[in-house]
């Protein structure tokens, strides 16, 4: 995605403006280090492209930017659920509409801060009170924090995932590492070598992941590393061809040049006192 090309509405300092994408707002950040976009709709990364490089995130060239349903691509904030654990399927922030909170910058790069909290539509799908932020830390390496609060009075119970889709040459060619010795696939618990490449559509949970995951991806001759807090598996996703061409948000062959690599709560096993936090973090870098 060119961020640059997206027309202006707002200019907050000298490295962050408020642009349109379609029906949406997105701050985008044009910096030394790196451009990046961010949808209010969702908190939603669309791309980060450090200098000199190309963008380390994946946006479908189908993606559905009306505001009605997920985006397709970047990275989908998951909670407080991940997958369909309940309905909707991976949770409601991914469809809500987030608040610039606050931005800042220096010569190494910028923070942005989006915030969420329950109202009358959150609380409709799951009834409780709570503060979450998102902090999108861009570099010359993208750091997303998603940090949850219990503002209410009684415990609540989440998971969720910062669900990245990577760019990458050719996913034929792509070899995901660092995974550990076993992972869930439909529900069965299968031994694992600790990496996978791609031949067929994979969903896994990997719940003994390294906490750096790293991602070869010959095709465009680089190395990338997926490091992650707070969470308790790493999930990886290609739908290969027969389910990329049943989702309307996709092109047919593109499943060929992404693959997600999601820090994730899976099976919602944080529990959060009143007045508790939960950080959930992944840090994109590419060699
Ligand atoms: O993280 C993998 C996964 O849960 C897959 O099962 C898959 O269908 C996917 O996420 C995408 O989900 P979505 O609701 O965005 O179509």
């Amino acid at each position: 995605m060119d961020v640059k090309q997206l027309p202006t509405t707002a200019v907050l300092s000298d490295f962050v403006t408020v642009c349109e994408l379609d029906g949406l707002k997105v701050v985008r950040v044009i910096h030394p280090k790196a451009t990046a976009a961010i949808s209010l709709f969702g908190a939603h990364v669309l791309s980060f492209q450090p200098a000199g490089k190309k963008d380390l995130i994946w946006m479908s060239e189908k993606a559905d930017f009306s505001g009605t349903k997920a985006i397709r691509g970047g990275i989908p904030v998951c909670w407080p659920w991940f997958g369909k654990a309940a309905e909707p399927s991976h949770g409601f922030a991914r469809n809500s509409i987030w608040t610039l909170n606050e931005h800042r910058e220096n010569e190494e790069g910028v923070i942005i801060s989006l915030t969420l909290e329950d109202s009358a539509e959150t609380r409709a799908i799951w009834p409780h009170a709570f503060h979450a932020e998102l902090l999108i830390e861009v570099t010359d390496t993208l750091k997303v924090s998603l940090v949850s609060t219990n503002t209410g009075e009684s415990d609540i119970v989440i998971g969720g995932a910062l669900h990245t889709y990577l760019n990458i040459g050719d996913v034929t060619e792509t070899i995901v590492s660092e995974l550990g010795n076993e992972f869930i696939e439909a529900g069965e618990r299968k031994p694992s070598t600790g990496n996978t490449g791609f031949d067929q559509e994979v969903d896994r949970i990997y719940p003994h992941a390294a906490e750096t995951v790293v991602i070869e991806d010959p095709a465009y001759q680089r190395r990338m590393t997926v490091t992650n807090s707070g969470n308790n598996a790493v999930v990886v996703w290609n739908p290969w061809e027969a389910l990329s061409i049943s989702m309307g948000d996709m092109a047919d062959d593109s499943y060929k040049t992404m693959v997600c690599v999601e820090s994730t709560v899976y099976d919602r096993s944080v529990t959060l006192a009143a007045g508790e936090k939960h950080t959930l973090t992944t840090l994109i870098a590419c060699q």
